[in-house]
C-alpha cells in the first residue's frame, strides 16, 4: 500500500507496465483515458508498443482498436502509430506521427462528436471493449478512484470493459481530489431522463469513479507529467480576432441579448482560444462562467484573477507555467473548477439549456457560412471535429474563428465553397478573422456572402471572391445559394497545383 494506492486488494495487483501490457492482445478494442494531452496512460502504451514490435518481428499480426477521450500524446498515439500497432483510432487525435499515417491511408480513423462516443459504445455500435487502460490520481480506501487531469470517457470504459488496467500517477496533483463530478446514469433510450443541471456550477454526481475490483487485472504506478505544451504569446492576428469578438460581445450586452457577465463560455483549444481568454482578462467583463471541454492557461488565469467565477470542463490542457499556477492557487481553484465526463460536459441538452457561447477554431469557411474544421484541401485530416459540433449546433451563439489567410497568405481561409463540411451554414452564427467579424444571424445566403466578403476576407482575396459571387449570381442554376459548380473548388485545386490560391501569375506578381 502507498499514499496513492490505499486499498490492499488493489495494491496486491501491482505489477510492471511490461507485465500489465501483456494482457492486451492482437485484435482487441482498448478504451484508454486521455483528453487534450491530459490524463492519458503514460507507461502501458510504450510497453505495449514493445510487445507489438516483438510480435511483428516474429511475423505475427498485432494491431488494436484504440478509443480515448480525445487527443493524447507521443507516448500513446505516437508510440503505437510508430510500430504500426493501431488498426482503428477513435474519436480525436492531434499527434503528428499518427496523423501522417492516417493521411497515408495506413490505418482507419473515425472522428466522432466527442460528446457522443460514450453513448455509441453503450449502444453497442463499437462491439465490446476488451480492456480499459485508465490513469487515475489515487485509489481510495473504499476502492473508489480519484480521476486525474481529465475525465473524458473513463467512466464508460470502466463500466463497459471486460478487464481494467489502472495507472496510478503520482505526478498528478493531490489537489485534484474533489474536483470531479461523475454522473452515474445507466438508463438507455427510451428510458433516459434529463440531466438535472441548470447551472454550470451544479454538481449532479460523485467526485470518484467506481470500478468492480474483480475487473481490475493490473495496477501500475507511474510518476510522469502530462503533455503540457507551452502556448504561444498572442500575436497581432490572434489579438485582432480577440478584439473583434470582445467588441461584438459588448454590442450584444448593450442590445440586451446577453447578460453583462455573458453566458457560459465554451472555448476551443489552441492559441487563438487562449488569446481570446487573455483578451477577456483585460476587458471589463467579470462574473464569467464556462461550460466547456478544456481549461487552458487563459481560462485558469481568468479564475485566478477573479474574473471568472467557475469553469466546468472535462479536462485541463495546461502549459508548464499553467501547472505551476494551478499548484500555487489549488485551494482557491478547488471550489471553482468541476471536471465531468465528456458525455456530460458536451451534452447538447445542457449546451442548449445553459445557452452557451461557443467559440471554436476553423480551417476554412465559405461565403455562405459553412465551416470546415477538419480537412486540409478537403482530403487531409488535421485533428478531428472534436467537441465543436456538440456545442456549435446547440449554442446560444456559435462563433468560428481563424486567421484570414494561412501559409503566409498563399491560402485564403474564406473560400467560394468549403472543401469539406463539418458545421453547416445552419449551425454558424458568427465568423471572425483578423479582418473583422461577420454576424450571420437572420441573413439569407446571398446576404451572408456579402457580409463575409466585406468583413472577414483578406484584402488580397476580396476582389477575387466578390467577382466569383457576382458571376455566380448572374449565371447560377439557382439564385438562392448561387455557385459556379465547376469553379467552386478551383481555389483549392489551384493551391494544390501551383502552391497558391492566387495562381502562378498572381503569386509571381506578389513575390
Ligand atoms: O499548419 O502549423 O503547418 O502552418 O493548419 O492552423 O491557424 O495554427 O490553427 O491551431 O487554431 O487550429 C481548426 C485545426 C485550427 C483546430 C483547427 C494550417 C495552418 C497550420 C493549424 P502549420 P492554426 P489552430 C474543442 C473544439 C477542430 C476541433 C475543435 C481544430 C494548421 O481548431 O482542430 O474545434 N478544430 N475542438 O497553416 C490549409 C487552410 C488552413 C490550413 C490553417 N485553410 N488550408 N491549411 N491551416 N488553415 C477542443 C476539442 O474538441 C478537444
Amino acid at each position: 500500500m502507498s499514499d496513492r494506492i490505499r486499498h490492499p486488494a488493489f495494491a496486491a495487483r501491482r505489477m510492471s507496465a511490461e507485465q500489465a501490457a501483456r494482457h492486451i492482445r492482437h485484435d482487441m478494442t482498448v478504451g484508454m483515458s486521455g483528453f487534450t494531452g491530459a490524463g492519458y496512460p503514460k507507461a502501458i502504451p510504450g510497453a505495449l508498443a514493445q510487445h507489438i514490435t516483438d510480435a511483428h518481428g516474429r511475423g505475427e499480426p498485432f494491431r488494436i482498436r484504440v478509443l480515448t477521450g480525445a487527443s493524447t500524446a507521443p507516448e500513446l498515439d505516437g508510440a503505437l502509430a510508430r510500430v504500426d500497432g493501431i488498426e482503428l483510432r477513435v474519436p480525436f487525435q492531434s499527434d503528428p506521427e499518427l496523423r501522417s499515417r492516417i493521411n497515408a491511408g495506413k490505418l482507419d480513423y473515425m472522428d466522432i462528436h466527442l460528446g457522443q462516443l460514450a453513448e455509441k459504445v453503450r449502444y453497442g455500435f463499437f462491439g465490446k471493449i476488451d480492456v480499459a487502460v485508465i490513469e487515475v490520481s489515487a485509489i481510495r480506501e473504499d476502492g473508489s478512484l480519484v480521476p486525474s487531469s481529465s475525465v473524458g470517457n473513463n467512466k464508460t470504459w470502466l463500466d463497459m470493459a471486460d478487464a481494467v488496467i489502472l495507472e496510478v500517477n503520482r505526478w498528478q496533483p493531490d489537489a485534484l481530489d474533489g474536483m470531479h463530478d461523475i454522473f452515474y446514469d445507466t438508463a438507455l433510450p427510451p428510458y433516459r431522463s434529463p440531466i438535472p443541471l441548470t447551472h454550470p456550477g451544479e454538481r449532479v454526481g460523485d467526485p470518484y469513479l467506481q470500478v468492480p475490483l474483480e475487473k481490475v487485472i493490473a495496477v501500475v504506478e507511474t510518476d510522469a507529467p502530462d503533455r503540457n505544451s507551452p502556448f504561444k504569446a498572442p500575436d497581432a492576428t490572434s489579438k485582432a480576432i480577440a478584439e473583434h469578438l470582445i467588441d461584438f460581445l459588448r454590442f450584444e450586452v448593450r442590445q440586451g441579448r446577453i447578460p453583462a457577465n455573458l453566458l457560459p463560455i465554451q472555448s476551443g483549444v489552441g492559441n487563438i482560444a487562449n488569446a481570446f481568454m487573455q483578451g477577456l482578462g483585460e476587458s471589463e467583463f467579470t462574473g464569467l462562467t464556462a461550460f466547456t471541454e478544456v481549461i487552458q492557461d487563459g481560462m485558469l488565469e481568468l479564475i485566478i484573477s477573479g474574473k471568472m467565477d467557475l469553469a466546468a470542463a472535462t479536462s485541463f490542457s495546461l502549459s508548464p507555467v499553467g501547472i505551476e499556477r494551478f499548484l500555487e492557487h489549488a485551494d482557491v481553484l478547488r471550489d471553482k473548477i468541476i471536471l465531468r465526463q465528456q458525455g456530460v460536459s458536451n451534452h447538447p441538452e445542457l449546451v442548449r439549456r445553459l445557452g452557451c457561447i461557443a467559440l471554436n477554431g476553423m480551417i476554412e469557411a465559405d461565403i455562405y457560412g459553412n465551416v470546415n474544421s477538419t480537412h486540409l484541401m478537403g482530403t487531409q485530416m488535421m485533428n478531428g471535429i472534436g467537441g465543436s459540433g456538440d456545442f456549435a449546433r446547440n449554442a446560444y451563439l456559435s462563433v468560428f474563428m481563424a486567421p484570414s489567410t494561412a501559409k503566409n497568405g498563399l491560402i485564403s481561409t474564406i473560400v467560394p465553397m468549403v472543401s469539406h463540411v463539418d458545421h453547416t451554414e445552419h449551425d454558424v452564427s458568427v465568423i471572425v478573422t483578423d479582418q473583422g467579424l461577420a454576424d450571420l444571424r437572420m441573413l439569407s445566403p446571398r446576404q451572408r456572402a456579402k457580409v463575409i466578403v466585406e468583413k472577414c476576407v483578406h484584402p488580397s482575396y476580396r476582389d477575387m471572391l466578390a467577382d466569383y459571387i457576382e458571376r455566380a449570381t448572374a449565371t447560377s442554376y439557382g439564385k438562392h445559394t448561387p455557385h459556379l459548380l465547376p469553379e467552386a473548388l478551383s481555389w483549392h485545386e489551384r493551391y494544390l497545383v501551383t502552391g497558391s490560391m492566387f495562381g502562378p501569375e498572381a503569386t509571381q506578381a506578389k513575390d
